[in-house]
């Protein structure tokens, strides 16, 4: 261990001696307040999505929302893409900035994030106006509102300005360290940004030459395989983009929290790594589709089972960092070490109790993944419970936890009713147990997903009851435990005690740190993986897409306004 000790570095090239500038922090603060918002509105959508499995009917008490699908689509649109892409705006430019010791431009900042509301004030007016219940996965033939698709297509466009950012960030970076490697947290955070410009291309394909023009009369109609297949293309990959930013703060900020270290900067670049080349696993939402052959979703599935292997690094590099931060806390045995990791710091016990939701929550993505399995649970709870568990909590309650320690630093002002905040984690993953084994267990059962059960004209299946009811109050739940991190994060704007200084931002050492020479130069070789990346798409895409195309736009539009 000794010999391992010594090679300990810091994550970033220079330690030191970076302030942010007053653009930059202005516009990573715009980000992480408005995707706050955003959640804010889309959970108080979720709650009566909640309800509705209890059999409990609101939406028409609803200001603006006259039908379950205009609150389920609200409730998708500004939870699982505004929420999550403004946070990752604003939290990895951040990220790349420090890591770099440079700031980012503050001019693409501002443009990324003018497109993000303009993307979500053209998209969200139709879905509260009725006019695209189409639900966040918007699947042809049902047709929404050209604004609709408009504000997506901007919310993407203002994603990929970030990653333009981090890259001429890195681009300069590179010019003044000739030769070196680069830090592990710019790294990690860079990434995160090219596995999504490589995955967003599909959706955005559909959206812009499908969709788009089709909605404005363009087209003479829509082809929903082909759509489907590019939705789902980007659509499991976003997971990755929704869960990337949580890992970055798992890698780099939590062993420092706890008083540990991370152990490997290679083993966590190499999960990064697997994230970028095994992008083309979508098919295995499709299992279930006409048109894709099975050798292709027998492929997808073996790919699947890879892309849930970075996730188990994951789990041991993290694991690890925990045990070293709670044993040099006194803790002993096999598990007293878990008991003495600072649980009274919200900012901690928000990302630990997201790890552990996240346990089950890679589980069933596990089950999902498997073909005869899928079978069972394909458009049942099932599924909701599983992205409950992976974005309602792995990724969430990971955002709730950095930001008991960013908004402060980003404000300068000390967090505000510090006691609601140390309970707020804790009442959120008691409503998501009780919510997801409510769905889960619904499913199982066969009780459908994205369906009005509170107000179905058929008698529900006898486990449905209890599946549902522990669906509403395990959200009910959930939304107290949103609703109290609303209160600390307003009450911290606007009371919290303004600090002489902010500090650094708390990452961590590594103690195998990256290597000047040897094999693991070829890790930061980026477009390597790019290219390998692009090869495997080519790959398992290709064959459908030459087999399929052109388009068949003989689908006509079901439009529900
Ligand atoms: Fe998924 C459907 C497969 C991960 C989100 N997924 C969805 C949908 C969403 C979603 C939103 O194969 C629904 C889309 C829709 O509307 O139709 N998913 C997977 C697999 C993984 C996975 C294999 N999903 C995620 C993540 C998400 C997410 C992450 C959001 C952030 N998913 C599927 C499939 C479907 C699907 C099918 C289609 C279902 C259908 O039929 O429609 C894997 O990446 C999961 C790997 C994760 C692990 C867990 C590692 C654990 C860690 C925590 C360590 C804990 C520590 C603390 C350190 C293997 C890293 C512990 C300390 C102690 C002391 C215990």
């Amino acid at each position: 261990m000794s010999a391992i000790v010594q090679a300990q570095t810091e994550v970033v090239q220079d330690p030191k001696h970076f302030e942010l500038s007053p653009a930059n922090r202005r516009w990573i603060l715009w980000f992480i307040l408005f995707g706050f918002a955003a959640l804010a509105f889309g959970v108080f959508q979720g709650f009566v999505q909640g309800l509705n499995y209890a059999g409990i009917s609101l939406f028409s008490f609803l200001p603006g929302m006259k039908t379950y699908y205009e609150g389920l689509t609200a409730h998708g649109v500004l939870n699982a893409f505004i929420f999550t892409f403004a946070e990752a705006n604003g939290w990895l430019s951040l990220t790349t900035a420090r890591a770099l010791g440079r700031n980012l431009n503050s001019r693409l900042l501002a443009l990324s994030f003018v497109l993000l509301v303009l993307g979500t004030v053209f998209a969200g007016i139709p879905i509260f106006l009725g006019k695209a219940s189409v639900l966040y996965t918007f699947y042809p033939p049902l047709r929404a509102h050209w604004a609709f698709y408009f504000g997506i297509a901007l919310a993407v466009v203002s994603t990929w300005i970030i990653s333009a950012a981090q890259l001429w960030a890195l681009a300069e970076w590179r010019k003044e360290h000739k030769g070196e490697r680069i830090p592990l947290m710019a790294y990690v955070s860079i990434m995160t940004y090219i596995m999504w410009d490589i995955s967003s291309l599909g959706a955005a394909s559909e959206d812009l030459f499908l969709l788009l023009p089709w909605s404005l009369n363009l087209l003479p109609g829509s082809d929903p395989l082909l759509s489907r297949v590019l939705f789902w293309y980007t659509g499991h990959q976003i997971v990755y983009y929704w869960l990337l930013p949580a890992y970055v703060s798992w890698y780099i900020f939590i062993p420092r929290m706890v008083g540990g270290k991370l152990f490997s900067d290679s083993l966590a670049r190499i999960a990064f790594i697997m994230f970028v080349v095994l992008v083309p696993v979508g098919f295995h939402h499709q299992y279930t589709d006409p048109g894709i052959g099975n050798y292709f979703k027998i492929a997808v599935l073996i790919l699947t089972f890879g892309i849930a292997f970075p996730s188990l690094l994951t789990a041991f590099s993290i694991m690890y960092a925990l045990e070293i931060g709670g044993r040099a806390n006194g803790g002993k045995g096999i598990l007293g070490w878990f008991l003495k990791l600072p649980w009274s710091n919200p900012a901690v016990s928000a990302q630990v109790l997201a790890m552990i939701a996240f346990l089950p929550g890679g589980i069933t993505g596990i089950m999902n993944a498997s073909y005869n399995m899928n079978l069972l649970v394909h458009n049942t709870t099932f599924v909701p419970g599983h992205f409950h568990l992976t974005l309602g909590s792995a990724v969430t309650l990971s955002y709730f936890g950095i930001a008991y320690w960013l908004i402060p630093y980003l404000t300068g002002r000390k967090l505000a009713l510090e006691r609601v905040a140390k309970w707020q984690p804790w009442v959120y993953f008691l409503g998501i147990l009780i919510f997801a084994r409510g769905e889960i267990s619904g499913g199982i059962l066969g009780m459908p997903r994205r369906t009005a059960l509170a107000v179905i004209n058929y008698e529900p299946l006898p486990g449905w009851k209890l599946a549902g009811a522990l669906t509403g109050i395990g959200g009910t739940i959930m939304f107290i435990g949103c609703v109290l991190f609303f209160l600390v994060i307003f009450f911290t704007l606007i009371q919290g005690k303004k600090m002489e200084s902010t500090g650094d931002l708390p990452f961590t050492e590594t103690y195998l740190g990256a290597a000047p020479s040897g094999w693991q130069l070829i890790l930061d070789k980026l477009s390597y993986w790019v290219l390998l990346s692009f090869i495997l798409i080519a790959l398992v895409y290709g064959p459908f897409l030459l087999t399929h195309l052109p388009p068949k736009l003989n689908s006509p539009p079901f439009q529900g306004f």
